[in-house]
């Protein structure tokens, strides 16, 4: 009995492993640049290297500010030390020159920052133009996606792969580890073309979610009662599977709700549309009638054992 609790506790301690490595592990997507796996990802969007690009760039600000801030405080605490003799000025008790100086660093550090970060927003708000609108809907604890434009009746949901859906479950004996895209992988995936703007129309029919998937860049909230835009466009070449998670705390299983967007070219998506259409098609033809029972009646001739029998 402890042999296999102690087996239970060590397929839950790996769950949990494997559940964080799959959130850290979100980039490690087909054809993602992934930076070095201890940064963002870099992404396959022109948003998401804008995103990076900003990103980077405070990054290498707040360094700088660390750097000489840091600087000052050592040195000064090094040089000016009690054993060295050195005594506090007690007499500057203000200086309007000083708190200029250090009000107007800030404020030029702060516009240097909001100026390109303001532009990455407007350009993110810009919706117009989209060649492929998508609602998605969000559901505890699954995504429902419905096409618009040219491929419009295709309709679907997108739940966690039963793999996954096994694995996860309390004692229930399978190592995350052995599957593959463990809590990263659907049934049925999201299909866009490449070198298209995607525009997705986000609404929920329970709690508020949050549709994520970091190489696009693009994450928003699906909020009940209300519509949320968002929008994305691949780059032509980087074709493949990029994953993502719901990114907001959904209920029980919120973990369990992942995005998971097959990206094809022009080509191969206006076939897997035709495909969805043609087999919505198929299952909207009603089923031929049923052949007629035989009716035994007064006029029906009776059965040849009975003919026999009499
Ligand atoms: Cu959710």
């Amino acid at each position: 009995m402890r042999v296999n609790r102690a087996g239970a506790g060590n397929h839950r301690d790996s769950r949990l492993l494997a559940a964080c490595c799959a959130v850290a592990g979100l980039s490690g997507t087909a054809g993602a640049n992934t930076s070095n796996g201890y940064n963002l990802p870099i992404g396959v969007t022109d948003m998401s290297k804008a995103l990076y690009g900003l990103h980077m760039e405070v990054f290498w600000i707040c360094v700088g500010i660390a750097v000489v801030v840091f600087g000052i405080m050592i040195y000064s605490l090094v040089m000016f030390r009690q054993s060295k003799g050195a005594i506090a000025d007690t007499t500057m008790v203000h200086s309007t020159k000083v708190e200029i100086i250090w009000t107007i660093i800030p404020v030029l550090i702060l516009v240097v920052m909001a100026v390109p970060a303001a532009d990455i927003i407007l350009k993110q708000e810009d919706t117009r133009n989209s060649e492929l609108s998508i609602r998605v809907t969000g559901y505890q604890w699954k995504w429902q996606y419905q096409y618009m434009n040219a491929a419009e009746g295709v309709d679907f949901f997108s739940t966690l792969k039963q793999d996954s859906n096994f694995a996860r479950q309390l004692d229930s004996g399978i190592d995350p580890n052995t599957v593959k895209n463990y809590l990263l992988d659907v049934d049925k995936p999201l299909v866009v073309p490449s070198g298209t703007k995607v525009r997705l129309l986000l609404t929920s029919m329970d709690v508020i979610h949050a549709w994520w998937v970091p190489d696009f860049g693009a994450k928003r909230s699906a909020i009940p009662g209300y519509v949320n835009e968002l929008w994305f466009k691949v780059d032509p070449g980087k074709e493949g599977v990029y994953r993502g998670q719901c990114a907001a705390l959904c209920g029980r299983d919120h973990g369990f709700m992942p995005v998971v967007v097959d990206v094809r070219t022009p080509d191969d998506f206006k076939k897997w549309v035709e495909e969805q259409k043609a087999a919505l098609k198929q299952a909207a033809t009603p089923l031929p009638a049923p052949a007629p029972l035989p009716v035994v009646g007064a006029d029906a001739s009776p059965p040849k054992t009975a003919q026999v029998l009499n």
